[in-house]
């Protein structure tokens, strides 16, 4: 049986072929622990569908796809489509909307797929088709039944994470920076975050499956940087506590350094400093905003602008840089507020930084303020929702009262010639150095074809 994956990206965009996704190659390792590995061929790809299609042959195509690029998903289900092959898709799109699955899409997974990829794949593999009437007993799908989407009831969330195998990297390209997902959720609820509502309650990888996978990425893969991208890896300070002290003390990893990501109200003098025994040299931190008002609103009030300037300089007096993200564009945020902003970037001693248009995904709190106000629909074009903002600026759906696109990218670009500057200063003392030369090549492609096409 041949089942392929597809990571419905932009292929032409550096930040989306950056990493490649591990939801695909999780499902995989799943598959390939209850079935047989030799009863399924799996491929894992994000570009040249068509080509994988028709010489690959699959019997089966799993898309996996955020919003922005849930059109480029539902171009590759009709590819397969027309072939006559089922199409199964997932990820958070998909999950917050399941009605928004296209015809060429038989079946949405909503949530995390694990379990679900299972029960679909053994129906498939019993009858060769996903029969509606058999559908209807499978928890956490939509699916079409006559003419309408039929969506049934969630399934309980996987509660002991370590039962989950290692994704199947062998299946996709691992550089020596590589990433890993060590714990799924988050307890906030920033007004902005379709990933806290996608994961639900926070659950946590042990530090020994941890320990384990960084020891299989650092033998078999040559990784040398390890990326923790959970939402919040420093979030079980028990844990946390228990994995610095299995890296320090596994000679092991002595060449293995990591990075990861945190939330300021959680930077405390204890978390740097067990930071700093595992040799974490920096750490992502959504500061979001330098106005005290637009902070809270993005933040829902738990959080404040000396927070973020504290967790900043605590980082930095145990050695650590820290790294951050902030977003303009909040429905009343006035320009002297993003000025706030701009100014708290300049004095405080961020390493590198990224800034957002403020964007309305689904499944949050500013979906449904959009929808109110009519800017959004379940019919729309998703690209409309493009984060990043300089790509697509014109269409963009913003949520701005007190600005317009034009004066939106107007102040992104005054943010951008600050973060190029600050990121030019930082760079070379950050581990993300060691991404400059692929960074720098991707983002001239990515320039020039977007000319090209201007043009
Ligand atoms: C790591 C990460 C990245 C990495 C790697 C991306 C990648 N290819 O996966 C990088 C930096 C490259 C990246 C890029 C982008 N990302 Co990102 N990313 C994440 C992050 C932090 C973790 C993703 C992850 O590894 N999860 C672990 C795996 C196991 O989970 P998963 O991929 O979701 O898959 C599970 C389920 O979704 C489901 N599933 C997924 N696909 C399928 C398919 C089928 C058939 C089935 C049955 C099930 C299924 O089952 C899987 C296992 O449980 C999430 C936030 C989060 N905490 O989840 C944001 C997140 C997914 N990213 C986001 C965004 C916006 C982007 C970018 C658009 C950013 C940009 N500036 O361009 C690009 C788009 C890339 C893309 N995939 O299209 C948003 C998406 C929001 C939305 N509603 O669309 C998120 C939710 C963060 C946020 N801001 O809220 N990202
Ligand atoms: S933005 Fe970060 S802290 Fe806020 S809810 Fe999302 S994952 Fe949690």
């Amino acid at each position: 049986m041949k089942l392929l994956f597809v990571n419905a990206i932009d292929p032409t965009v550096e930040v989306e072929t950056r990493y490649p996704s591990l939801g695909p190659a999780s499902m995989a390792a799943v598959l390939r622990r209850r079935f047989t590995a030799s009863a399924i061929d799996m491929r894992i790809v994000d570009h040249d569908v068509e080509s994988m299609l028709r010489e690959f042959k699959p019997a089966i195509v799993c898309i996996s796809a955020v919003t922005q690029n849930f059109g480029i998903a539902g171009r590759y289900a009709s590819m397969a489509k027309k072939r006559g092959v089922p199409v199964v898709v997932g990820g958070v799109h998909v999950s917050a909307l399941p009605l928004t699955m296209g015809d060429s899409m038989d079946v949405g997974c909503i949530g995390e797929g694990e379990e679900t990829i299972v029960e679909l794949f053994s129906l498939f593999m019993k009858n060769g088709d996903l029969p509606a009437d058999d559908l209807a007993s499978i928890n956490a799908i939509s699916f079409h039944d006559g003419a309408s989407i039929r969506v049934n009831p969630p399934r309980e969330l996987i509660r002991d994470l370590d039962s989950i195998p290692f994704p199947a990297r062998d299946l996709i390209d691992v550089g020596p920076h590589s990433y890993m997902f060590t714990s799924r959720g988050c307890p906030y609820r920033c007004r902005f975050c379709s990933s806290s509502n996608f994961w639900r309650k926070p659950r946590f990888f042990s530090a020994e499956y941890v320990l384990r996978e960084i020891e299989e990425l650092v033998e078999n893969y040559g990784v040398r940087l390890i990326s923790f991208f959970d939402d919040l890896f420093i979030g079980d300070k028990a844990r946390l506590s228990k994995i610095a002290l299995m890296i320090e003390g596994n000679e092991r990893l002595d060449n293995v350094s990591f990075t990861c990501s945190g939330r300021a109200n959680l930077i405390t003098d204890e978390t740097a400093a067990l930071l700093k025994r595992m040799r974490v040299r920096s750490v992502g931190l959504g500061l979001e905003s330098g106005s005290e008002k637009t902070l809270r609103y993005l933040k829902v009030n738990n959080i404040s602008v000396s927070d973020n300037r504290n967790a900043v300089l605590t980082l930095r007096s145990h050695g650590i840089a820290a790294n951050a993200s902030f977003i303009i564009g909040a429905p009343e945020e006035t320009e002297n507020e993003m000025l706030e902003t701009f100014r708290f970037i300049k004095r405080t001693p961020i390493s590198l930084f990224d800034t957002y248009v403020l964007t309305p995904y689904p499944g949050t709190e500013l979906w449904d303020y959009a929808r109110t106000k009519g800017l959004v629909s379940d019919a729309m074009d998703w690209s409309r929702l493009n984060v990043n903002f300089y790509r697509n600026w014109a269409h963009a759906v913003t949520l701005s009262t007190t600005m317009d696109s034009k004066e939106l990218l107007k102040m992104y670009n005054k943010f951008g010639r600050l973060r190029l500057l600050k990121n030019m200063l930082h760079v070379w003392s950050t581990p993300q150095l060691s991404d400059l030369g692929a960074y720098m090549v991707k983002r001239m492609r990515e320039y020039l074809q977007r000319k090209r096409r201007t043009t």
